[in-house]
């Protein structure tokens, strides 16, 4: 039995004797971000499902100025739930553009620990204590910083997900695993939970990916500044309803990206031996 009662706890690398009640009031703190864009169908179910399973969780809901009226929808639960929260902003600008606000949004606001989570269904909050678990107590020897959700180690799943998308998915965590030397079988994973000092040891000014790569360049970011990773196996289910809003210019981004940042490494360890020679 795990700590929330629901799921086993999958990979723990720490050892803990926290309480029940010791848990929950670390979980207090404990903030959901769902980035929307046309999501109106998905997100009433998610935040629902969000809260049920971790009623200590508050929401943020950062929208773009959905034009199916999701930034209405939002307010409607907000103002039904003095725990969710929405942050409107005024045009598509990209996940990552997103995340990135709603992160000082949260850090101002002293909120810890952060969890992404798609607002589509494709990352199912049923499972989000085994993350929470996995991150375990901050000052515990083997806790983590960073939880990834991750389809791609032992246990991790994808449920009615088109061939030609896992193929991507798995081929794009396989070059930027290569490339950046990243520790994780999941590179683009949405679904992670950070601590709030795991965020603000990051340069996050310096992540400038919009779209889908975002998720590549904060791990890379948090590689690169020796926070600890763990990655819990999730099932990543296809949504049920709405649209992707993946392009191919999003999947250019980051292809692009990760190539230069997997040369600029390449360099800068190359002059880093030289020097040292
Ligand atoms: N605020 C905001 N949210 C976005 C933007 N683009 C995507 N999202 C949200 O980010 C989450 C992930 O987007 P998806 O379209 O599901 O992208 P994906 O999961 O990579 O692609 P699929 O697997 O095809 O669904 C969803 O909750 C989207 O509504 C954006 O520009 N701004
Ligand atoms: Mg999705």
């Amino acid at each position: 039995m795990t700590r929330w009662g629901s799921v086993e706890p999958m990979g723990s690398g720490y050892d803990s004797a926290d309480t029940p009640a010791e848990v929950r009031e670390r979980m207090a703190g404990l903030l959901v971000v769902i980035p929307t864009y046309n999501e109106r169908e998905s997100l009433a179910d998610t935040v629902s499902r969000v809260r049920a399973t971790v009623p200590e969780a508050s929401v943020l809901v950062v929208d773009d100025a959905s034009p199916d009226g999701t930034g209405p929808l939002a307010d409607e639960l907000a103002a039904s739930d003095a725990a969710v929260h929405v942050l409107h902003r005024s045009s598509k600008n990209g996940l990552g553009a997103a995340y990135l606000a709603a992160f000082d949004w949260a850090l101002d606001r002293g909120f810890d620990p952060i969890v992404q989570l798609d607002a589509d269904g494709s990352h199912l909050p049923e499972q989000l204590p085994r993350l929470l678990d996995r991150l375990g107590p901050a000052d515990a020897a083997g806790s983590a910083d960073v939880v990834i959700g991750s389809r791609w180690v032992p246990g991790g799943s994808i449920q009615n997900w088109p061939r030609r998308r896992e193929l991507l998915s798995r081929w794009g965590s396989a070059y930027a695993r290569t490339m950046l030397g990243l520790p994780t079988r999941d590179a683009t994973a949405g679904y992670r939970v950070f601590r709030a000092d795991a965020l603000r040891r990051l340069d996050l000014a310096g992540v400038h990916t919009r779209g889908y790569g975002f998720q590549v360049d904060m791990l890379w970011h948090a590689h690169d500044a020796g926070l600890q990773i763990a990655e819990v196996p999730v099932t990543f289910v296809e949504r049920a309803r709405g649209r992707s809003k993946m392009t191919t210019a999003i999947v250019l981004e980051a292809m692009v990206r990760v190539t230069g940042w997997g040369i600029q490494r390449r360099l800068a360890r190359r002059s880093g031996a030289a020097r040292v020679a």
